[in-house]
């Protein structure tokens, strides 16, 4: 079985919209802060990369829902590695609420990120680079 890494987030009041529940953008925006507590944790050296030529460009990204969360919630986005193509980088999200010892699933989204490098004519694929590589293989879903 190969593995995934979990992010934990509570919702916050300012997260949920008139009806009490959870805005479905936030939703996207934890997808953002999980793939990015990702980095800080496993690949570092990518993030300051990033002050450079190189850049990470989200292709795509989608969620769909199953359920309502509500402020103080208790809930873990674990991210899959879906694959790993040329440039690209595919990501697999489960948002699951955990509490009183029970566990929910609410949504599942996904998506995936190119690597590229800002070059004198625009953008330019890029290799994955070493670290974030050798971050991810322990996630491989083919040799993981
Ligand atoms: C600045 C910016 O756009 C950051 C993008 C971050 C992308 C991070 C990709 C991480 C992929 C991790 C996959 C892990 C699967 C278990």
């Amino acid at each position: 079985m190969t593995g995934r890494y979990v992010h934990h987030h509570r919702v916050t009041l300012d997260e949920t919209n008139v009806v009490g529940n959870v805005y479905f953008a936030h939703y996207v925006r934890w997808q953002g802060h999980c793939r990015e507590q990702f980095l800080l944790d496993r690949a570092p050296g990518v993030l300051s990369l990033l002050d450079g030529d190189f850049v990470l460009v989200t292709v795509d990204c989608a969620v769909e829902f199953y359920a309502e969360s509500f402020a103080g919630d208790r809930i873990e986005i674990r991210m899959e590695l879906e694959r790993m193509t040329g440039n690209r980088v595919a990501m697999a999200f489960d948002y699951v609420r955990c509490q009183d010892g029970r566990e929910e699933l609410l949504a599942r989204g996904r998506q995936s990120v190119a690597c590229m490098r800002r070059a004198a004519h625009g953008l330019q694929p890029a290799p994955i680079p070493d670290e974030l590589r050798a971050a991810l293989a322990r996630y491989d879903p083919v040799r993981g």
